[in-house]
């Protein structure tokens, strides 16, 4: 079935200039970039964000992180492109992720890993719905 997922490139590969090198490979394994933009989020959208993550000890540091620099949202489209780009990007921790994931290539540590990916149906809706309300586009 085809899918709508919202992925979210971070600050650390904004800051290498790897973003374009990114988008590349999602589009080569097979994934549309439905809606595309560059932002630089403020701390309050960034909680808002990780809402599900409130009182867990890593959330400053994911916030700081988040709003380090500027990031580019996509909604990426595909059959099953929210298990699809869950499996693209790789485990959490890069240490951990399989040979020729995202977090592999581009990920530094659990805290620094290159990419977000909505986690569920409920997950991308809300996601998608965050960053590109329905009069935006
Ligand atoms: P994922 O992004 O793989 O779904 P989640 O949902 O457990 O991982 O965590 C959301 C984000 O929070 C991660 N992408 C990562 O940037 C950050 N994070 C998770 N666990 C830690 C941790 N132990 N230390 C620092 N940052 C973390």
């Amino acid at each position: 079935m085809t899918e709508r997922t919202l992925a979210i490139i971070k600050p650390d590969v904004m800051k290498a200039h790897r973003a374009f090198e990114l988008i590349g490979m999602i589009t080569d394994h097979g994934f549309k970039v439905v809606r595309c933009k560059q932002m630089h989020l403020t701390a309050d959208e960034a909680e808002e964000f990780y809402a599900e993550h409130k009182g867990r000890s890593f959330l400053p540091e994911l916030v700081e992180f988040m709003t380090s620099g500027p990031v580019v949202v996509l909604v990426l489209e595909k059959d099953n492109a929210i298990l699809g780009w869950r499996e693209l990007m790789g485990a959490t921790d890069p240490a951990q992720a399989a040979e020729g994931t995202v977090r592999k290539i581009f990920g530094t540590n659990k805290g620094i890993n290159a990419s977000h990916g909505s986690d569920s149906t409920a997950a991308s809706a809300r996601e998608i719905a965050f960053f590109f309300p329905a009069h935006c586009c």
